[in-house]
């Protein structure tokens, strides 16, 4: 399957989509869990899973997992690594990331310099993406190092998402981390969407429906969830059906 073209022609049908995140650390999930997720997450309407985390990423258990969810769903698998130890032969893509406002050459240019021949052996189809971590950034930020965006200066975040535009990159995703108290707010979406013409990706400390109606029609294409959908199937269903609602107010506008 080519994951790029995929994502990129259900998002001109539906306008917006959902991806269910799940965090392959062997110390808060086992296999049983992860494939009980990927089942609910596609049942629910889910568009792919992304997999990755900040801790405690081991191949191994990485691969067993990929391999047991693939036994599950039919929707794509994409890594989301949050360094070198994050990649799986097994999936069916990686988001090949640069968390764009880190400190640190190596989350930006050193991990991807590394990661990358394996990427080539392995087979995967890479989708570049800039990654930005807006405050608080939980483990995420602390562990990638970044500077995170203040939620007053959306407009910095704009600047960052444009440079991932003009260097190439596929998608942008706006990044609040994984169990933020709060979700990114609408306005700052808006204005990062209307300065660029890639696909922006939302995620962190998104919990209910409306607020993720309320992000699409800020201009996300594509909205991430992981916590929820560790904890509560009908609420993942709601958030689904908010990410759809959104999505048909936004066909037809830039994907
Ligand atoms: C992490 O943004 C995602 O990259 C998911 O965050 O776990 O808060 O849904 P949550």
């Amino acid at each position: 399957m080519q994951v790029y073209k995929y994502i990129m022609e259900r998002l001109k049908e539906e306008g917006a989509l959902h991806f269910t995140l799940i965090d392959p650390d062997p110390s808060k999930i086992d296999v049983e869990k992860a494939m009980e997720m990927a089942k609910s997450a596609e049942e629910s309407g889910s568009a792919a899973i992304m997999i990755g985390g900040s801790l405690g990423v081991c191949e191994k258990f990485l691969d067993h997992v990929i391999l047991s969810i693939k036994r599950e769903v039919r929707i794509p698998i994409i890594l989301f690594p949050g360094n070198v130890n994050g990649i799986s032969r097994e999936a069916d893509a990686i988001f090949f990331m640069s968390l764009l406002n880190s400190e640190d050459i190596y989350y930006i240019i050193g991990a991807q310099v590394i990661g990358a021949p394996i990427i080539k052996q392995y087979g995967l189809e890479a989708i570049p993406m800039g990654y930005i971590i807006v405050e608080p950034g939980e483990a995420a930020g602390f562990i990638g190092r970044a500077r995170p965006i203040p939620l007053k200066h959306p407009e910095i975040a704009a600047a960052f998402a444009l440079a991932a535009q003009y260097m190439g990159m596929k998608f942008v995703y706006l990044e609040r981390g994984s169990g933020a108290e709060k979700p990114l707010p609408p306005y700052f979406v808006r204005k990062v969407s209307s300065i660029v013409d890639i696909p922006i990706i939302v995620g962190g400390g998104i919990r209910d429906g409306r607020t993720a109606r309320e992000l699409v029609k800020a201009g996300a294409s594509i909205v991430v969830t992981g916590t929820i959908a560790e904890e509560s199937r009908d609420k993942l269903k709601e958030i689904v059906n908010g990410v759809r609602e959104g999505g048909l107010l936004r066909r037809g506008a830039k994907t």
